[in-house]
């Protein structure tokens, strides 16, 4: 190609890419990309992040022991009086239910080993467990504010003293050294 003709096709070539730049369409495609770029992502499906959705309360429930039928059994019923629910069925006494903070899980006692000890179950009454499996005296168990942990009082070491434990039963450890007899923890609300 001759010298000239190789000038004159550069020339071209410049000028088309100083005409593209000039291009409002491209200038506008620009400022599009740019906008998109720098917008933060609404990674929400509402588009009214000032009502965010909320779920329905669930029906307050209450838990409770009673006597009916001959033994001591643990009972849930809403708090309207309707869908009363046997959740326990053992001759022997299980009493004093209480609610993991949750609402998953009721705590209660019972003599259905033969001796006093803290049992969990789910609050349908399904996943029975025994937690504390000692054969001396456990119970006034209590739930810590974040249902990680449980209190209760045993006299496995000769008196009744206040221990805690995991809520799957591990780790069980004492925390009161008297000579007297301790009772009813209570946790401090967070
Ligand atoms: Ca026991």
């Amino acid at each position: 190609m001759a010298l000239e003709n190789l000038i004159i096709k550069e020339n071209k070539g410049f000028f088309s890419k100083v005409k593209k730049v000039l291009n409002p369409r491209n200038w506008l495609l620009a400022g599009c990309l740019a906008y998109a770029a720098l917008t933060p992502v609404n990674c929400s499906s509402d588009s009214n992040d000032s009502n965010p959705p909320v779920n329905p309360p669930s029906t307050p429930m209450l838990a409770f022991w009673a006597e009916q039928g001959g033994t001591w059994e643990i009972y849930t019923i809403n708090a309207d009086g309707t869908g009363q629910k046997r959740l326990t069925s053992h001759t022997d006494y299980e009493i004093y239910p209480d609610w993991s903070p949750d609402g998953k899980k009721i705590a209660f006692w019972s003599k259905r080993n033969g001796n006093w000890e803290i049992y969990i179950m789910n609050a349908n009454g399904s996943g029975l467990k025994n937690l504390t499996e000692n054969l001396s005296l456990d119970s006034h168990h209590a739930w810590s504010p974040d249902g990680t942990k449980i209190a209760f009082v045993s006299d496995r070491n000769g008196n009744k003293e206040v221990y805690i434990m995991n809520a799957d039963g591990t780790g069980q450890t004492r925390l009161t050294y008297t000579s007297t007899e301790n009772f009813c923890p209570q946790w401090k609300p967070k």
